[in-house]
């Protein structure tokens, strides 16, 4: 499980796009957005960098 803290998401839009974003990394992950917390929450057998990597190429910021 992968825990990905993100910037810049507010609304639907966002978390489709991020939806979008990691399935195209994994078609196969389970994906949580939680707007309130500002987290990601991904269920993949892929390593994290490529997660965060589209995330940030999908227009946000990932902290940490
Ligand atoms: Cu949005």
């Amino acid at each position: 499980m992968h825990v990905i803290k993100v910037i810049g998401m507010s609304c639907a839009h966002c978390v489709s796009a991020i939806q979008a974003a990691v399935l195209k990394v994994d078609s196969g992950a389970r994906v949580e957005v939680d707007l309130q917390a500002g987290e990601v929450r991904i269920d993949s057998a892929e390593v994290d960098a490529p997660f965060r990597k589209a995330i940030e190429q999908a227009g946000y910021t990932v902290a940490g």
